[in-house]
C-alpha cells in the first residue's frame, strides 16, 4: 500500500481570491408533460440553474432545425449543459440519458456503487421502454383518436394495468423503487398522474398510491411540475381548433 507522504508546510503567501464564475444556465427544451417533467423535476432537485425554452410540440416547434441539431428523433425534452464535461457545452436528448448525466454530473439521486446503480437503471429502463411507451399508447387510443378501436383500447389499458400491478409489487415494503429516492422515481410519477386517462384506478394499487403521494408532496416534485404550466392551453383531447391542429402535427409523422 502507497502511503502518503506528509506535504511540507508552504511559505505563507497572500492568497489571491478569485472569484468562481456565475454558472450559466441549464438550457431545458421542454414542453409541460409526463416526459417533460422528469426534467423539469429533476433539475429542480438538485437546485440547478436552469431556463426553459419552450419546444410548442402542438405547433411543430419540435421540427425546427435549431431544435433537431441537438435532438434528432424530435421529441422534446433536451438540454444543453454549458458546463458540460470539460467546462464545454453539451446537448443532451432522451430523458433517459439526460436524467443519468444530471445524476452524474451533480452526484444526486443516481448511486455511485454498481449494485445501486444498476437497481436504479433497471427501473428507469422499466419506464422508458414499458410504462412510458405504454401509458402513451393509451393515451391515445383512450383519448386522441379519430376513431375508436376496442382492441387497441382493451390491448395498452390492460398493458398499463399489468405495468401497475408490477409496480405496486415492487413498492411492497418500499418507500421508492430503487433503493433511495432516485431517478427512476422521477422518471415514473408524471406517467402515474394521468392514470385515469390510461383508464387505471389509483385504489385498485394501494402501494402505488402511497409512492404517487410521497412523491407529490415533495416540495421540487411540484415546483417541476409547476414549472412553464402557463405555457399549456387546453389538453390535446379538446375540441379547439388549436386542439385539432395539435393532433394533426404529432399524430400524422412519417419519416421526412
Ligand atoms: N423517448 C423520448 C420520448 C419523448 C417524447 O415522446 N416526447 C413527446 C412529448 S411527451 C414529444 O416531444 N412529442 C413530439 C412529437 O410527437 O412530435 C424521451 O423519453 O425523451
Amino acid at each position: 500500500m502507497a502511503i502518503q507522504k506528509k506535504k511540507p508546510a508552504k511559505a505563507k503567501t497572500t492568497k489571491k481570491v478569485t472569484k468562481k464564475p456565475a454558472q450559466k444556465p441549464i438550457e431545458l427544451y421542454y414542453w409541460p408533460t409526463p416526459n417533460g417533467w422528469k426534467i423539469s423535476i429533476m433539475l429542480e432537485e438538485c437546485k440547478l440553474p436552469y431556463v426553459i425554452k419552450p419546444i410548442n410540440i402542438g405547433t411543430g416547434d419540435q421540427f425546427k432545425k435549431s431544435f433537431l441539431k441537438i435532438a434528432p428523433n424530435n421529441r422534446m425534452p433536451a438540454i444543453i449543459d454549458p458546463s458540460g464535461p470539460g467546462n464545454k457545452p453539451i446537448s443532451v436528448f432522451e430523458s433517459g440519458a439526460i436524467l443519468q448525466y444530471l445524476g452524474r454530473k451533480t452526484g444526486k439521486f443516481y448511486p455511485g456503487s454498481e449494485r445501486a446503480r444498476v437497481e436504479v437503471d433497471e427501473w428507469l429502463f422499466w419506464q422508458m421502454g414499458g410504462l412510458g411507451p405504454m401509458a402513451g399508447q393509451a393515451h391515445h387510443f383512450r383519448q386522441y383518436a379519430s376513431m375508436k378501436v376496442p382492441y387497441a383500447i382493451r390491448r395498452y389499458t390492460n398493458e398499463v394495468n399489468r405495468l401497475y400491478g408490477v409496480m405496486d409489487k415492487r413498492l411492497r415494503g418500499r418507500e421508492y423503487l430503487a433503493g433511495k429516492y432516485s431517478i427512476a422515481d422521477m422518471a415514473c410519477w408524471g406517467w402515474v398522474l394521468p392514470y385515469k386517462n390510461q383508464g387505471q384506478k389509483i385504489t385498485d394499487f394501494p402501494n402505488v398510491k402511497k409512492w404517487f403521494e410521497r412523491m407529490g408532496d415533495r416540495p421540487a416534485v411540484k415546483r417541476g411540475f409547476a414549472a412553464g404550466m402557463a405555457l399549456r392551453q387546453g389538453t390535446l383531447g379538446d375540441k379547439t381548433k388549436d386542439a385539432a391542429k395539435a393532433r394533426k402535427v404529432l399524430f400524422n409523422q412519417k419519416a421526412r
